[in-house]
Formats: C-alpha cells, sequence, structure tokens
C-alpha cells in the first residue's frame, strides 16, 4: 500500500503521475470497508505505541481496563476513553512543558508551536522532525487534491506566529514543490500589503480563514484593485466556518473568480487538514487514512449513523510525538457517505463544521449557530460584510438582536432602501433560524474586520443575570 505504514516514513522525492487527480489512487479510492479494516490495525499499531511511550495513556486505558491488542473492531474502539482540551493542559501543568503524553525524546522535537487562545493556559505542541515530515507530506497530497500543482505559488495569508494552521499550509506547499509565500496577517497595514504582493507574484493558491478572505477584497477594492486580477486559482481556508455555507463560498468564489476549498479541524490534530475539500468535491472529506475521525454522540462518544450530526471526535494515525487518540473536537457537524464526483471513497461533511458547540446558543426553544446568522446575511444584496449578534435577557427569556451593516450603496439609496434591507435581513432570519431577532441596520464599515477568526456574538445574559442576583431577583 502506498507508503501507508506506521511509525510513517514518507519518501520525499515522491510524486504522483501529473496526470493524476490522487497523490495516493489506492488510499484514496479504496473499497471503504477494506480501508475500515486496515485502520483498525492501523489502531492497535498506534495505541500500542502510544501505551508504550506515554503515562498518560497508560493511565487513561489501565483505568478504563483496555488494552490496543483488544480492539478488533471500530465499535470497539468506541469504548476507548475520550482526551479532552482540559486534559491535556492539566497534563502540561503537571508535566512541563510538554505534557506526559510526549512519546519522543525531548531532544527528537524539532518545531515549538502552540495554542492561539487567550485565556487560560496555552497548550504547546512539540513536533518531531518525522511528524514535521509526516505533516507535510500529508498536507502536499491533500493540497493535490484541491488541484495545486509543484511550480504553482502559494501565498499564505494567515498569522505566523502561534496559529498552526499557517505552518501546516506553508510546509505542505513546500513538500508539494510549490513556491511558498509566508506573508502572514496581523500587522498594521499588512492587508494593503498583501494586496501589492498578490497583485505581484499572481498565487495560484491563497490560504486564508474565510472573514480574512473577504476583508483582503475590501481593502483591495479600495486600493482600486479588482480581486480577480490576483489570478488565484484556489482559495484553501480554514480556522472558522464559511468554505463549506454556500452563501459565503459563492461569494468569495465569486469576488476571486477562484475555487474554494474548505479544511481544517483543530491545531492538536495537525496534519489539520485531514478533513478537506477538493478540486471536484464541496464540503469537507473526512481523509481516514490519516487521521481516523467518528461523528459521535457528544453524550455517549459513540459514532452516529450517516446522515445525523454529532461531534468529531479525531485519532491520529500517522503522528508519533504527541498522538491525539480519540480527542473530542466539541463542534458539531454532519457526516454522509454517499459517491463523491472526486471518486475518493471517504465519508463526507457537506455542510462542513458548524462551529463549537458552546457557541450554539438557544432562543426560544431553538438551537442557533451563529454561522447560519452568518449564512442569512451573506446571502443577501445590500448586507455590509459585517454583523454582530447579542444574545440578552430583557424578561423571562432570552432575546436574539443582529446588528448588521448596510452596503454603500443601499446607503446611496437613502432611508427607505436601508428600511426595506433591514425587514428582508427580520423576514429571512426568522425563516432560517425560526426565531424572531431585532434586527438593527447600521452604516458600513461600522465594525472592525478580523485578520484572524471572527468573534461575532456578544452574550449579555450572564450580565443580565448578575444584575438580576444583586437586586436579589
Ligand atoms: C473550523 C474549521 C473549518 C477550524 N470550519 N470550523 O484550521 C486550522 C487549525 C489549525 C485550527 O483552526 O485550529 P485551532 O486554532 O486549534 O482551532 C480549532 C477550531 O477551529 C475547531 O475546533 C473549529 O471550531 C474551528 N475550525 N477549521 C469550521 N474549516
Amino acid at each position: 500500500m502506498e507508503e501507508w505504514n506506521f511509525p510513517p516514513n514518507y519518501n520525499k522525492d515522491y510524486f504522483p503521475d501529473p496526470n493524476s487527480p490522487y497523490w495516493f489512487r489506492a488510499r484514496e479510492t479504496m473499497d471503504p470497508e477494506k480501508r475500515d479494516d486496515l485502520i483498525v490495525a492501523r489502531i492497535r499499531d498506534v495505541m500500542a505505541y502510544a501505551y508504550d511511550h506515554s503515562p498518560f495513556y497508560q493511565r487513561k486505558w489501565d483505568e478504563a481496563g483496555i488494552k490496543a491488542k483488544d480492539i478488533r473492531t471500530l465499535a470497539d474502539f468506541e469504548e476507548v476513553p475520550v482526551v479532552t482540551k482540559q486534559e491535556l493542559r492539566e497534563s502540561q501543568a503537571k508535566n512541563p512543558p510538554f505534557g506526559d503524553y510526549l512519546c519522543c525524546p525531548e531532544s527528537d522535537i524539532h518545531h515549538i508551536h502552540g495554542t492561539s487562545g487567550t485565556t487560560g493556559r496555552p497548550t504547546a505542541f512539540g513536533i518531531s522532525r518525522r511528524d514535521w515530515d509526516t505533516i507535510a507530506n500529508n498536507h502536499a497530497r491533500i493540497m493535490w487534491g484541491m488541484g495545486l500543482r509543484p511550480g504553482d505559488t502559494v501565498f499564505v495569508a494567515a498569522i505566523l506566529s502561534l496559529y498552526m494552521g499557517s505552518w501546516g499550509a506553508l510546509i505542505g506547499a513546500e513538500r508539494l514543490g510549490c513556491k511558498a509565500f509566508p506573508f502572514g496577517a496581523g500587522a498594521p497595514g499588512m492587508t494593503a500589503r498583501a494586496v501589492t504582493w498578490l497583485s505581484m507574484m499572481k498565487p495560484a493558491g491563497l490560504y486564508s480563514t474565510p472573514s480574512y478572505a473577504l476583508r483582503l477584497a475590501e481593502v483591495a477594492r479600495e486600493e482600486g484593485v479588482d480581486p480577480k486580477e490576483f489570478g488565484i486559482k484556489v482559495l484553501f481556508f480554514s480556522g472558522e466556518p464559511g468554505g463549506s455555507i454556500p452563501s459565503i463560498r459563492d461569494k468569495i468564489q465569486d469576488i476571486y473568480g477562484a475555487k474554494v476549498v474548505d479544511c481544517g479541524t483543530m491545531a492538536e490534530l495537525t496534519p489539520w487538514m485531514h478533513a478537506s475539500g477538493s478540486a471536484d468535491t464541496e464540503g469537507m472529506l473526512l481523509w481516514q487514512d490519516i487521521v481516523y475521525t467518528e461523528v459521535a454522540d457528544p453524550n455517549t462518544n459513540r459514532r452516529v449513523p450517516y446522515g445525523e450530526q454529532g461531534t468529531p471526535i479525531y485519532t491520529h494515525l500517522e503522528r508519533t510525538s504527541q498522538p491525539m487518540i480519540r480527542m473530542v473536537s466539541g463542534d458539531l457537524t454532519h457526516w454522509v457517505m454517499e459517491d463523491n464526483p472526486c471518486g475518493r471513497t471517504y465519508p463526507r461533511l457537506p455542510k462542513g463544521i458548524y462551529g463549537r458547540i458552546d457557541d450554539m446558543f438557544q432562543i426560544r426553544g431553538e438551537n442557533v449557530y451563529p454561522s447560519a446568522i452568518a449564512e442569512v446575511l451573506e446571502g443577501l444584496a445590500g448586507y455590509g460584510g459585517e454583523h454582530r449578534i447579542i444574545i440578552s435577557r430583557g424578561g423571562s427569556m432570552d432575546e436574539l438582536a443582529v446588528q448588521a451593516e448596510f452596503d454603500q450603496e443601499t446607503a446611496n439609496n437613502g432611508p427607505d432602501a436601508v428600511k426595506a434591507l433591514g425587514e428582508r435581513v427580520e423576514a429571512e432570519l426568522s425563516r432560517v433560524l425560526g426565531v424572531r431577532a431585532r434586527v438593527v441596520m447600521v452604516e458600513p464599515e461600522t465594525f472592525p474586520r478580523t485578520d484572524f477568526k471572527a468573534q461575532r456574538v456578544v452574550d449579555d445574559r450572564d450580565l443580565y443575570q448578575s444584575l438580576n442576583q444583586k437586586r436579589g431577583g
């Protein structure tokens, strides 16, 4: 089988037939049942390796009475306890800096990275030379599937410090034989400079968050440049919902005249592109031979049937420094198993990852996702590109308010046009979400834009409750 070994040891000189849409045809197109059998065997290898090298996994599995050799089916694997982010943080607090799930000697660590979160103890990633190469090979393979080819220029327009996303895109581009441009993002004036560099370099591929691609397009237009002039073929996005939300995806494809591919899971799971669309398949394919993904009931951590929704649980099949074995994401998605237009036989997330379960809120009994509100707004002509979602508790029930920008054209058409747009937004949100939202239309450019992942929810409920408690209410 095409370089499917554990521990992995990829041939750095390998390239597929230039006419093949697949990097590894057999691995990508095999009978899924046969793949599942191979995955079960690989899970045993990875578990035995992690048990031998990490007190963390020894403790966890001894307590659960589970041994690698007992895993004979994917259903058996569902008995293995999940790993949470909190456990990783605790392990690193007790065994600094990499935790007792580091499975290689510290002297093998080739790169240190870390989580980009701003609250609480960050998590450190210690990535061995072997894993660094494995990540690069996996990402090159998936980027080949997106249609990128050796010699293409790939422009990484995302923060290059504490964000694993940028590094994965960069090393994948390098392994693919591309001209990799680690441009970055986040410094003052950088977006305008990106416009200049994109016009000069005309990259085939651009990596960013979806929010930042929209921002970049706004700035390009302010600079008098049509984003189509960049000549981009593929925009590949990760980090937040957007790439699989039709109204957002189509808008960005239209602005740039390029194909959008959605990819990305979590920094801990790098190669995070293991959930990624391809040149011909929308949504996200689960490249199960790299990271085995279960979409599971968040209460039982057991797989839900195809067609249903749940939280992704991820298992590295190719990492050896900090392998994640049943790491629960806390995100929500739904999965299907259908024939994919690209011929790959992987399960798929047709609507991508909706967002974190924690980000979901309930308004009068309805579950509402911030990404669903973005989807509605992006689909309406006249929307100015940013919004805020405010959840408050006026009386006994939670209330939803949306502040949405109108665009310059609507502004030019006067107050009646703005009012009509507000009514359309309100009607559409109520139709799609099933709850009424109070909509306030605001001037173009009211809200700051992001260089990274959008943060749009303002939750006033705690404030309201604490005020109430102070009053003795
Ligand atoms: C997504 C998506 C997506 C991530 N659609 N939600 O993607 C690059 C990796 C490195 C990354 O973003 O990792 P990080 O910073 O640990 O964040 C993980 C979370 O980001 C993940 O749990 C999701 O909630 C979100 N996310 N890619 C929707 N394509």
